[in-house]
């Protein structure tokens, strides 16, 4: 049997087109025409599935897919056996419970007793049970924000992400009871063989994660301050110091975190570094 594995993605929606530039930027190419629902890589042993994302955790549970790119929402809602592997960062929602925006809201006991509509009746089951909260949960598959105006329930429970759908609904956020992002999940029983596979994978994942977390810097500096920037910024191993034309100057190359960027540049030019570049980075392997 040839040696390959299956990953599912989503078709069409939120998650498409990050999963799939994701894969990309791993190096794994593939046709991906319209319509598709399965695809195999050229270049990589592995064969992609395109799904509805609600059936992801369980084409991975079952072992149809070996490995899914889906939502933490989705997944939890799901409650399929699966190994979540890595956040990737992307698709980042929250679960939240809303109600019109006229309403007094005076904590979570605003809820008991009331109708709550959701497409997620287990993490909102899950959570009035934690909170001790007796609720009506609808269950509906879409248009949840509605369901106040229509008369269904008193309150919703939904995904949010800018907040915009709840507000031209006319209503107001007021508990926010899950965080999701997407995940990479996989099969809990893979054979030797393809969790080599999976590992390659991993590998080329975090390499693009990381190098996405960091910048390449270059910058200028007088040699008498070469001490100080070079404690400011240590680099992988340590920062690469080049002459400049100019005497007493040199040029200095290293690696800044993305989410300490601008404090250090403050802290370098304070030291005297100047032309400072700040480039974009593709791939890291340390
Ligand atoms: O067809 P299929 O079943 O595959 O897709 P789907 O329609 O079920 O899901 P899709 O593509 O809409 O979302 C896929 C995943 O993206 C979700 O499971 C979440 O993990 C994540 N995600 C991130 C979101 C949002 N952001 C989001 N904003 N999923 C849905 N929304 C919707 C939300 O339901 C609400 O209607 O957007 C609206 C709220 O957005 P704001 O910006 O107005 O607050
Ligand atoms: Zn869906």
């Amino acid at each position: 049997m040839e040696q390959i594995i299956r990953i599912a993605v989503q078709k069409s929606g939120r998650l498409s087109d990050d999963s799939l530039s994701l894969i990309k930027e791993c190096g794994i190419k593939f046709y991906n025409g319209t319509g598709k629902l399965k695809s195999t890589s050229t270049n990589f042993p592995i064969e992609f599935l395109f799904l509805r994302d609600d059936d992801i955790p369980g084409y991975v549970a079952d072992g149809v897919a070996d490995l899914g790119i889906v939502g933490e929402n989705e997944l939890v809602e799901k409650d399929k056996e699966v190994v979540t592997l890595k956040k990737l960062g992307f698709s980042k929602c929250r679960l939240s419970l809303a109600i019109p925006k006229g309403q007094e809201y005076t904590g979570v006991s605003y809820f008991e007793g009331k109708n709550i509509a959701t497409s997620y009746p287990k993490i909102l089951g899950d959570y009035l049970k934690k909170v001790n909260i007796s609720a009506a949960i609808h269950e509906i598959s879409g248009s949840v924000e509605i369901a106040p105006s229509i008369g269904l329930a008193e309150g919703i429970c939904d995904i949010v992400s800018s907040g915009s759908t709840l507000m031209m609904n006319g209503l107001k956020e007021v508990e926010e009871i899950f965080k999701s992002e997407a995940v990479l999940i996989a099969n809990k029983d893979l054979v030797d063989w393809k969790k080599a596979i999976v590992d390659k994978l991993l590998f080329r994942m975090n390499a693009v994660q990381k190098g996405k977390s960091n910048k390449y810097v270059l910058l200028n500096a007088p040699n008498e301050s070469l001490e100080k920037i070079i404690s400011l910024i240590p680099g992988m191993r340590s920062p690469t110091i080049l002459p400049l034309a100019q005497p007493g100057w040199s040029s200095v190359h290293s690696v800044l975190q993305e989410d300490q960027f601008w404090e250090n540049i403050e802290e370098l030019r304070a030291a005297g570094a100047e032309g400072i570049l700040v480039v974009p980075i593709e791939k890291m392997i340390i």
